[in-house]
């Protein structure tokens, strides 16, 4: 069975929601991400992965794949009647490829990361003075689309979700793009991403007791 390591709320979330939207069986193994222990067992999470970030994903074989872009992918790939990728060669798919780079490196790295893991020392003021700039981009593309990519729900969706959800305890109020608030909205109508967040705030609300 696959192993997803994840961390509650963390940009793994993107990963089980990808899962979920699957119907992919998987067993969970949470991580503390600061003591980099696995929760179940107190293991070493560096022996599982010598980034010490999660997403990690235990395929079948044993061999473990890394990076959100390419686990997500490689969730969607497992089940191709699940739409949550468009097939090779479609230039979709390289728009969808296109969403996750962003994400990943202008949202995720840009703005979030730091916000999360460095102490504001006046440091951020400049990937906070240029998250609007960035925002406006996937606001501009959903104020007349349902979703990122093509006419349906695909991992990208997956991963702006789990970043649009960050914006609020990272300081940014997502009402000033209301397309994207409507779009985090719509989302979470899914039954996939709903019980996908609802597991995932449930443990961090116990990881905080
Ligand atoms: N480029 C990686 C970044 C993964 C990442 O930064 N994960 C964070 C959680 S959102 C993490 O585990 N950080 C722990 C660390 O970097 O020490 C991806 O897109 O999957």
């Amino acid at each position: 069975m696959l192993q997803l390591y994840f961390s509650p709320m963390a940009c793994s979330l993107s990963s089980r929601i990808a899962l979920m939207e699957a119907g992919l069986d998987a067993s969970y193994h949470q991580v503390h991400l600061w003591t980099k222990k696995i929760v179940d067992d107190d293991g070493d999470f560096r022996g599982i992965s010598p980034k010490g970030a999660v997403p990690v994903l235990v395929l079948d074989n044993g061999e473990r794949l890394t990076e959100s872009a390419a686990v997500l992918q490689y969730i969607a790939d497992l089940n191709p009647k699940s739409g949550l990728a468009p097939r090779p060669g479609d230039v979709d798919r390289y728009r969808l490829q296109e969403w996750l780079s962003f994400i990943g490196s202008e949202i995720h790295k840009a703005f979030l990361f730091p916000t999360f893991w460095y102490k504001d020392d006046g440091s951020l003021a400049k990937p906070r003075a240029r998250i609007a700039q960035t925002l406006s981009v996937p606001a501009e593309h959903l104020a007349e689309r349902e979703f990122l990519v093509g006419n349906s729900f695909t991992v990208a969706d997956a991963h702006l979700t789990w970043a649009l959800l960050l914006l609020r305890p990272a300081g940014i109020d997502i009402a000033r793009w209301p397309s994207l608030s409507a779009y985090l909205e719509r989302m979470q109508t899914r039954p996939a991403v709903r019980s996908a967040i609802a597991t995932e705030m449930a443990l961090r609300k116990a990881m905080a007791a």
